[in-house]
């Protein structure tokens, strides 16, 4: 049970007390205890534990109480008295921006509703409008919040995360004062998707001042929720939070690695600090006295967070593996782990054109990929059963060869290379979406799941199973199937997937698409261990989809896939002596 954890859970009883129509003051006080708590310097269980409550300011006996309980029971009785109080859709209201608890529990009592859909329903039809003391622009502005609600959900994906981050974070770093500045939270991490992005300053408390007024004005920024003295929160323009918590530079390692997290990886720090006689928190590193208490007047010296891992015995841990994976043993003995990165990547494979549902023709795509230093190009289109995505019949195959064909003796001066490949439909048996004689003609296949993806786990797996054992095979395109934050992932076992690809020298691509990025990383060490290949895969339909081969990279080094793993870090020769390999596997097999 962490402070945030008990927080959290005073906010909602400050917020259930609202809709129920409590006694305003007494829900004003949770919300004070909430805040309280946030700010401590030391872990609410030793309170409970010492029974201190009650000596923290702003908490009272009562709420001492229901923190006791919650830390007992993983609930509190105010808490459960209130949910039966208030209709359950009525909570989400509150996220409805501009929509305060008062004016939620009139119109629910006025028009009988409760689910946000009905709330839009009704703004939409004047019956919000003509309650008093709403009118149309309070109803059009409730449509708007809820339409922005839908848009952006709760979580980011990657992509639209470091569209602000970014921005942002390059600002932030050139305004004066500003001594170190770096990104923090799950987007350092590399994370797939985003909750909140998370920027840390260090700078003289005196210059915390301008910094904060430059952040808030910030052209991005639509919205500050909140300006403290060390932290500012705002919302920006596509509706991302953004947090920036300035500490002082001697604070700053231990601020950033703590505001880096994960939560799991920091449990483990800190358990290692105290194994070692030390505490561990956003602060710094300290010494403990006789009690086993932070003692603040005896700091460790550390001056970068590698000291501060170094003092707990460990090699510095790069960020996108601090989730509590395994990284602590690892870097208990070995001091780096080889990771791909971006300039490692000599070609692009995986890419559709205009023969399928591509936004350009190959030629163009080609172009793109030299302009970017690229080597060679993989095209691969949709199969003959993807109609739906134009996916090409065997007509259409001999057609698009022989204008490769041509295409690569145009660019033989240019030392570039395009591969006939083709992202071939895996049948709901198993098999592959061609004739073996066009199958033949091809120099790369990803085979991938387009349709019927509902199967259940044991014909999933034996459908991939299938695929994964067909010679023709070089690669599972997107595994699980998922759309980050709109499409679950298929019923699938990943690290039997994973086993039965090494074990057949078959790859899983990690499609760096910013809505897929599958392969998962949490199976990185499942990967690792069965020596799996893959290959950073843009699944580009555009020129711009190249790009997307960077949050691939993010993911395949969260993976702890090094160079030597990844097959498009080859270049056009040793690219196509593996695939010939792989056919000849295919051949062999005849
Ligand atoms: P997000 O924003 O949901 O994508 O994920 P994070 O990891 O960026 O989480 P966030 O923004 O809530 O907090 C940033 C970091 O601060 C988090 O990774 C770890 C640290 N942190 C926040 N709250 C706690 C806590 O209650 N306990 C511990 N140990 N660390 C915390
Ligand atoms: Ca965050
Ligand atoms: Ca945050
Ligand atoms: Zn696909």
């Amino acid at each position: 049970m962490t402070n945030k954890d008990v927080a959290e859970k005073l906010r909602k009883v400050y917020n259930l007390m609202q809709l129920a129509g409590e006694n305003r003051f007494r829900a004003i006080a949770f919300d004070r205890a909430a805040q309280t708590i946030e700010g401590l310097n030391e872990e609410i269980t030793t309170h409970i534990e010492a029974d201190t409550l009650t000596d923290i300011k702003g908490i009272g006996k009562s709420i001492a109480e229901d923190i006791k309980a919650f830390s007992e029971t993983g609930t509190m009785p105010v808490l459960d008295a209130l949910k039966e109080k208030v209709p359950k859709g009525l909570i989400d209201w509150l996220n409805i921006s501009g929509l305060g608890p008062k004016n939620i529990v009139k119109i629910h009592k006025e028009l009988g509703i409760t689910e946000i859909t009905e709330l839009k329903e009704a703004c939409q039809s004047g019956a919000v409008a003509d309650l008093p003391g709403l009118g149309q622009k309070s109803a059009d502005k409730i449509i708007k919040s809820i339409e922005y609600l839908e848009k952006f959900g709760e979580r980011a994906r990657l992509d639209q995360a470091l569209n602000v981050a970014e921005p942002m974070f390059e600002f932030v770093k050139e305004l004066d004062g500003v001594i170190k500045c770096e990104i923090a939270g799950s987007l350092r991490r590399a994370k797939e998707t985003i909750g909140d992005v998370d920027i840390i300053v260090a700078a003289n408390a005196d210059d915390t001042g301008s910094i904060f007024d430059a952040f808030v004005n910030h052209e991005l920024v639509t919205e500050v929720l909140g300006r403290g003295d060390t932290k500012s929160s705002v919302r920006t323009e596509n509706g991302r939070q953004v947090d920036l918590r300035i500490v002082s530079e001697e604070e700053y390692p231990a601020a950033l690695m703590y505001f880096t997290g994960s939560k799991e990886h920091n449990i483990v720090m800190r358990q290692r600090a105290r194994e070692r006689g030390m505490a561990l928190n956003e602060y710094g590193l300290f010494k403990l006295n006789k009690e086993k208490e932070t003692d603040f007047d005896q700091p460790v010296s550390a001056s970068s967070e590698k000291q501060i891992y170094n003092k707990l015995d460990l090699n510095f841990i790069p960020p996108e593996h601090r989730e509590d994976y395994g990284e602590f043993s690892y870097y208990e003995d070995n001091e780096t782990m080889p990771l791909v990165e971006g300039a490692d990547i000599k070609g692009v494979v995986h890419a559709h054109s205009r023969w399928s549902d591509g936004k350009y023709t190959i030629k163009q795509m080609a172009e793109a990929c030299i302009e970017r230093g690229y080597e060679y190009l993989a095209i691969t289109d949709h199969s003959q059963t993807a109609a739906y995505a134009g996916g090409l019949t065997v007509d259409e195959v001999k057609q698009q060869w022989e204008e490769i064909d041509r295409l690569n003796e145009e660019f033989s001066d240019k030392n570039f290379r395009i591969f006939k490949g083709i992202e071939s439909d895996i049948l709901s048996n198993g098999s592959l979406d061609y004739p073996e004689k066009i199958l033949e003609g091809f120099e790369l296949i990803i085979a991938s799941i387009h349709s019927g993806m509902e199967m259940p786990l044991e014909k999933m797996m034996a459908r991939f199973e299938a695929a994964i054992r067909d010679p023709f095979t070089d690669m599972i395109g997107h595994p699980t199937g998922r759309l980050l934050l709109k499409r679950e992932e298929s019923k699938l076992d990943l690290n039997k997937l994973i086993e039965l690809a090494a074990e057949y020298d078959t790859a899983i691509e990690i499609n760096a698409n910013p809505w897929r990025l599958d392969l998962d990383w949490r199976y990185g060490n499942k990967a690792k261990e069965t020596g799996l290949l893959t290959s950073i895969n843009p699944d580009a339909h555009s020129t711009d989809g190249i790009d997307h081969i960077r949050y691939g990279v993010m993911i395949a080094r969260k993976a702890k896939f090094d160079k030597e793993r990844v097959l498009n870090t080859k270049t056009a020769d040793e690219f196509e002596a593996w695939l010939m390999k792989n056919r000849r596997g295919a051949v062999d097999a005849e």
